[in-house]
């Protein structure tokens, strides 16, 4: 019993020594940002993230495959990722950025970048 209390005791201040936080780098403030990809489309289609925020694209179709492709940046078309995988972009330029599917050029979505 008096082991348990000390356990209790330890949780309590670990938890609370985390909620401080005053020392923390200036780096954990970059957020990652799921969209998600399910039935042919982008949820959320657009989404709004600070400079160097991340966005990770999850597939959560049961068998279609999709890309992530910034045509508009002039960059080859990225490969396709399948039901349970995903694609990730960490974006250090403020700006709007469109983007589609390679393989279905009527899903279209833009990360616009503060
Ligand atoms: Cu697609």
């Amino acid at each position: 019993m008096k082991n348990l209390l000390l356990l209790i005791l330890i949780a309590f201040s670990v938890s609370g020594c985390r909620s401080e936080g005053p020392t923390q780098p200036v780096t954990s403030l970059a957020k990652t940002v799921q969209v998600d990809i399910i039935k042919f489309q982008f949820v959320p289609a657009d989404v709004t993230i600070n400079k160097g925020d991340t966005v990770i694209w999850v597939n959560q179709e049961k068998r279609q495959y999709h890309s992530v492709w910034f045509e508009q940046l002039a960059e080859p078309e990225p490969d396709y990722f399948f039901p349970g995988e995903s694609y990730s972009r960490t974006f250090d330029t403020v700006g709007v950025f469109p983007y589609r599917c390679g393989p279905h050029p009527q899903m279209l979505g833009s990360v616009i970048v503060k």
